[in-house]
């Protein structure tokens, strides 16, 4: 590992998007998905399944004081992942086991729309939340609404499925942007006193376990950058190293002995370090993958980061799907065989892919391959959008790549995948992850080191650094860009040319670099070791992939083929291709073969983030292709 390649994001407070396209998202963000989830955290949309997520942090607020007066405090089980009112006290914990991390996601996002514009109904809604969270914390710095609530006696005796270091992860990264935003330390200390205890908690001397659902490592990094406090770098690198071995910690608390074969769900089942392969749950996979990335960057860990680049390799090769999508199957959420990419059955849950683009960013501050920014624009152009609607007010989880209504109805296999996106889930993990990444794309255009400014995403922005003033103007229609940069010291720009690499420009004065990466529609073939889609192709313009939609073109579209020699017409915010219909060939289910009779037809691709915003219907991304 070459530190003197290591470069850093640049800070949100610095960057201004200029772009329209993604100016309307962030704002679409700010004005739809960030209201709406700060009345559903407190339970106030009419009609929508209760979060609870609010009412525990106040129930936890009054177990707090109780305790504080030394009075009696009732305890309830801590035994499901699910609690409501059906299974548990009305006094009890209610929700996910970790739904303490919604209100924390919102912060985040809340703290990125703050640094980017100020608010002060938003800082007022952030405080408001802020102030109960505080308050709920008990006196040794511990904050898990479902313990403090249930069961005080029983915090950290079930890390494998319960999720309080997950919870303290999203806390710590609340803390931080919260604190980036205003300068104010209230969550960020909060978020501190949480970290003092699990480090306290978890060491050599201690506990010996690590998370179930990993996100705390890349949080203690995170709190180690802005505090400069060695021990939760020091923590964050120790739940690395207990990970996995044996004997295993999540026998061991649940005194029992396996193969550890079920900790593949977790990661668990052998050492960061020896893991070669992205397996099980797909949003922890990638989750844990960023920690080791970040890690590995801040100790100069060339173990670590070797595991890092032969797990980046499995995924990029063999278990992405084209849009960027991670998760093959609703079973576990998770990871399965190599070029196992089922479109129909995909999983592809929104967050997995907003963890993938977490995973790139980091292993793109070791080495800046440009490949790393070719998987960020592929996930969060296709299935990170795609997981919102056009009007910002339902969401998809799941992000398939083959959608039929009648089978996501009545086929058990295919009940995940919903053919509309939904206003509100029970589990609501995705919406407010996309609404904390989108918020926050500013900081992840240009990276830096001490000599060099790096262009990772072509979009139109300015940003101020102690080098430089650079300024992108991109003309997406066109492909013109132009680059202006003022100079404070000489310095070398890179620019991401798409896949291949970065294009080194010196400069030691005022520039203006103008460059045309007008990208032109193509049909891509897939692996042949991905069974799924053999004879089959689809349509991409750069990393946006396209869909054929039954709005567009009828219904049954795996009855359509696209020529091998398509003619694409590009219109505004859809693409023409030539193409075809088979033919009825005779009417019942078995008949003797003949050669297939074709209709002429033209079909009509729309972007696969657009698909399912006119009501319910067919979607594919893969089409057979027929040879003229
Ligand atoms: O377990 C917390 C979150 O809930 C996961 O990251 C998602 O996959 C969902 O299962
Ligand atoms: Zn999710």
């Amino acid at each position: 590992m070459d530190n003197k390649k290591f470069t850093r994001h640049i800070d949100l407070s610095r960057v201004k998007i200029t772009d329209n396209f993604w100016r309307d998202k962030i704002e679409l963000v700010c004005r739809e998905v960030i209201p709406y989830q700060y009345l559903a955290l407190s339970d106030k949309i009419e009609g929508a399944e209760k979060s609870y997520c609010i009412e525990n942090f106040k129930k936890a607020i009054a177990v707090n004081k109780k305790i504080k007066a030394g009075q009696k405090v009732e305890k309830f089980p801590v035994d499901k992942w699910h609690y409501d009112e059906s299974n548990s006290d009305i006094n009890a914990f209610h929700g996910w086991v970790f739904q303490d991390s919604d209100v924390y996601k919102w912060i985040e996002a809340a703290g990125f729309h703050l640094t980017i514009k100020y608010d002060e109904k938003l800082k007022a809604q952030a405080d408001e939340y802020i102030e109960l969270i505080c308050e709920a914390q008990l006196e040794n710095g511990y904050l898990d609404t479902l313990y403090i609530i249930n069961d005080r006696d029983k915090v950290f005796t079930n890390l494998k499925d319960y999720h309080e270091l997950y919870c303290f992860g999203h806390l710590a990264e609340a803390g931080v942007s919260f604190f980036n935003a205003t300068g104010e330390r209230k969550l960020l200390d909060a978020a501190c006193r949480f970290a003092d205890l699990i480090c306290s908690t978890f060491n050599e001397e201690n506990i010996h376990g690590y998370p179930g659902h990993e996100i705390c490592e890349m949080a203690l990094v995170k709190l180690y950058d802005v505090t400069g406090e060695e021990k939760y770098l020091k923590t964050a690198e120790f739940f690395i190293n207990e990970r996995g071995k044996k004997p295993y910690y999540f026998d061991i608390e649940r005194n029992t002995e396996t193969d550890g074969k079920e900790y593949i769900y977790n990661q668990a089942h052998i050492e960061p370090r020896k893991q070669d392969e992205a397996v099980g749950h797909a949003v922890r996979g990638v989750y844990l993958y960023s920690g080791m990335a970040d890690i590995s960057k801040r100790l100069k860990d060339d173990e670590l980061y070797l595991a890092c680049k032969k797990i980046w390799r499995n995924i990029a090769d063999k278990k992405m799907y084209i849009t960027g999508g991670i998760g093959s199957t609703v079973h576990g959420e998770a990871f399965t065989y190599d070029y196992d990419l089922p479109n129909d059955l995909a999983y592809c849950e929104t967050c997995a892919s907003i963890g993938l683009i977490f995973f790139a960013q980091r292993m793109a501050e070791i080495e800046q391959k440009a490949e790393y920014f070719s998987v960020v624009e592929r996930a969060l152009y296709n299935t990170v959008l795609s997981g919102m609607a056009k009007d910002g007010k339902s969401f998809f989880y799941v992000n398939a790549l083959e959608v039929f209504p009648k089978a996501s109805k009545f086929d058990e296999r295919k009940k995940h995948i919903k053919p509309v996106r939904q206003k509100w889930f029970s589990c609501a993990c995705c919406p407010p992850n996309l609404a904390r990444l989108i918020s926050s794309l500013g900081s992840y255009i240009y990276y830096e080191n001490d000599e060099e400014i790096y262009v990772n995403l072509l979009i139109s922005s300015k940003v101020k650094t102690d080098k430089a003033d650079v300024e992108i103007q991109y003309n997406s229609s066109s492909g013109d860009v132009k680059i202006y940069v003022k100079a404070k010291k000489a310095f070398t720009l890179k620019v991401r040319n798409g896949e291949h690499g970065y294009t080194s420009y010196y400069i030691n004065n005022e520039d203006t670099i103008n460059l045309n990466i007008r990208q032109k529609p193509k049909l891509i073939k897939c692996s042949e070791n991905v069974r799924e889609n053999m004879g089959k192709v689809a349509v991409m313009k750069g990393n946006m992939v396209y869909c054929l939609e039954q709005a567009d073109n009828g219904f049954d579209l795996h009855r359509l083929l696209i020529s091998s020699n398509p003619e694409f017409e590009e219109r505004d915010d859809y693409i023409l291709a030539n193409g075809f219909r088979e033919k009825e060939s005779e009417k019942g289910l078995y008949f003797e073969y003949k050669v297939p009779e074709y209709e002429r037809i033209k079909l009509r691709f729309i972007p696969y983030y657009k698909w399912g915003n006119r009501g319910e219907n067919e979607m594919t991304v893969y089409i057979r292709v027929k040879n003229e």
